[in-house]
């Protein structure tokens, strides 16, 4: 049997990636690979969970029936979400508490967004509308990421998130339709949500420390500005047809990039609110940690039961 060197390995590694093979558990992969694949997974499923937490505030007081069905659904959606790019992160050989123990001690990152407050119904169609918008430009690309069990993941992921989009779009549109107070609220959750949804693309290119080797490794084929872009382009005629204004006085059609021009980003409160200073961060882990806590009891009681099977089966 021959052993190949680790010059070898990272090299078959990498020309796998480069014909866009699949890099599944057991195969060989570089450690910083490995790391950062836990780093993204993680954070990505961290913010399918603590993402709930916005929307289920308006569970008990969504305006009628069909509103609470479809939200609740949603809501479970973002729970599924979770839990499959969690076992996708276990996949990469950490356990799911060490995973829960770097959300609950601050250490992982979760998506700057869901630090805003939901303070109105109309807030829950901007959710869906733009966050969800946004999730799935981001998602489809990952649908082609490197790392086998997270692309096919986010297959199932996508299509849920866009029936999220839907239903947030068609809450706006009931909205604007409505009297002019409910387009007001329409308009007032447009401008709060606008700026950071546009930042859960990222940071700029060239402010990006991992995207040089995140596209090497084809977990990003597209960038962070080129992926807000996209949005932007599809955001800004939807906001036209609801006929409320996108709160930007730069944005502007530019007919030689054939791309919307849009202003400054303000990556102060970007990097204010992934540092954890943002207005609901602190409420957001308490209510993760407590929750994680008040679900002790029902850990035990698996565990227990699996181990009452495990030895009657022996
Ligand atoms: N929020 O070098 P880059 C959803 C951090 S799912 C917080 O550009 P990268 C569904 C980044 O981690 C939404 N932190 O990093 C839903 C890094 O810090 P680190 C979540 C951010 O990884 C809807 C530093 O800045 N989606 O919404 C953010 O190459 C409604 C430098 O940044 C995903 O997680 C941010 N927005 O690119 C649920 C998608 N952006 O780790 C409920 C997967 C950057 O060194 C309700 N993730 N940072 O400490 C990705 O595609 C990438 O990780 C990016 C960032 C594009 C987010």
């Amino acid at each position: 049997m021959t052993t190949l060197t680790s010059e070898e390995l990272e090299r078959r590694f990498q020309e796998k990636i480069d014909e866009n093979q699949y890099i599944e558990p057991k195969d060989w992969m570089i450690e910083k690979y490995r790391q950062n694949m836990i780093r993204q997974i993680s954070q990505h499923a961290h913010s399918e969970v603590v993402g709930m937490l916005p929307e289920g505030n308006w569970i008990t007081r969504a305006p009628n029936l069909r509103r609470k069905v479809a939200l609740l659904a949603k809501i479970q959606d973002e729970a599924g979400h979770g839990l499959y790019l969690y076992s996708a992160a276990e996949t990469l050989g950490i356990t799911r508490e060490e995973l829960l123990e770097q959300l609950h001690s601050g250490k992982a990152k979760y998506s700057n967004i869901f630090n805003y407050p939901t303070l109105t119904w109309a807030d829950i169609g901007a959710v869906g509308w733009l966050v969800d918008g946004a999730a799935i430009i981001n998602q489809v690309m990952l649908q082609r990421a490197s790392y086998g069990p997270y692309a096919r993941a986010m297959v199932r992921i996508c299509r849920e998130e866009s029936f999220h989009q839907r239903q947030g779009f068609e809450i706006m549109l009931t909205l604007c339709r409505g009297n002019a107070e409910q387009k007001e609220m329409a308009q007032d959750a447009l401008n709060r949500w606008w700026w950071p949804s546009l930042m859960m693309f990222g940071p700029n290119d060239k402010d990006s420390p991992h995207s040089a080797e995140m596209a090497k490794w084809r977990v990003k084929r597209e960038t962070n500005d080129e992926l807000r872009q996209r949005f932007i382009d599809r955001v800004v005629p939807q906001a036209d047809f609801l006929g409320i204004k996108i709160p930007d006085s730069k944005l502007k059609w530019n007919e030689t990039s054939q791309h919307y021009d849009f202003g400054q980003i303000n990556w102060d409160e970007f990097y204010n609110v992934i540092k954890g200073n943002g207005p609901c961060n602190r409420e957001r882990l308490k209510a993760r940690i407590e929750a994680h806590e008040q679900g002790k009891w029902v850990r035990d009681a698996a565990t227990a039961y699996a181990n009452k099977r495990k030895n009657k089966a022996a």
